[in-house]
């Protein structure tokens, strides 16, 4: 079985790409703590490569990266590709963004992810990205996955990903859409 380092040092994001990746010819690998890729890129697409790149150059191996993030519209945006630098804990982060919002009546938003792999040279093989609509709530609903979960709300589901089991965030969340648009090609190239 070939070896493909995880490129992440988040927990949470981590249990999600493990969950995606079992039951594929690969032997998951964690990175190393100490190996870490300085995020410079404008894009999420840039920050993946960058990630996924690097980490597989540093270790001689295949990579997978996970670049992602959070877009309130009536933010322009924000935080985008500056999620994870927004606060210090998942806390800080959720309310500074609540009280940016304040009380906007326009609540939209998406979370975007791309999902990268990168083969021992550094060279990119494999690129998708998954989009994901919801709405920023007043306040935090939930205890499930990790970051701005307990404030992103999908109306379909009239949950929060904080209040959705991992198998049903897994089905519609950003980054299980990624990998669902990754998923045949991920096959072919793990088992080569
Ligand atoms: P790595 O770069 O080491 O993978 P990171 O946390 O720094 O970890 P990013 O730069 O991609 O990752 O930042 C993404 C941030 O967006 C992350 O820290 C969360 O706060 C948020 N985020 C991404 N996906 C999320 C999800 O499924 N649920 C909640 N928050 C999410």
């Amino acid at each position: 079985m070939t070896v493909l380092v995880v490129a992440t040092g988040n927990p949470g994001k981590l249990k999600e790409m493990q969950a995606y990746l079992a039951g594929l010819e690969w032997e998951l690998v964690l990175k190393p703590e100490t190996l870490e890729v300085e995020e410079t890129g404008a894009t999420f697409a840039e920050n993946a490569c960058l990630k996924a790149s690097q980490i597989a150059l540093a270790t001689g191996e295949w990579a997978i990266a996970d670049d992602s993030g959070l877009e309130v519209e009536a933010l322009d945006g924000a935080p985008g590709v500056y999620s994870a630098r927004y606060g210090k804990t998942d806390t800080d982060r959720i309310e500074r963004l609540l009280n940016e919002l304040g009380n906007e009546l326009n609540r939209d938003a998406q979370f975007v992810c791309v999902i990268a792999i990168a083969r021992p040279d550094g060279t990119i093989a494999l690129q998708a990205e998954g989009v994901c609509p919801g709405r920023i709530l007043h306040s935090p609903r939930g205890s499930g996955g990790f970051g701005y979960d307990p404030i992103f709300y999908v109306p379909e589901q009239r949950l929060t990903f904080a209040e959705m089991s991992s198998d049903q965030k897994r089905l519609l969340s950003h980054r299980g859409k990624a990998f669902q648009a990754l998923a045949p090609q991920l096959q072919q190239v793990s088992s080569q």
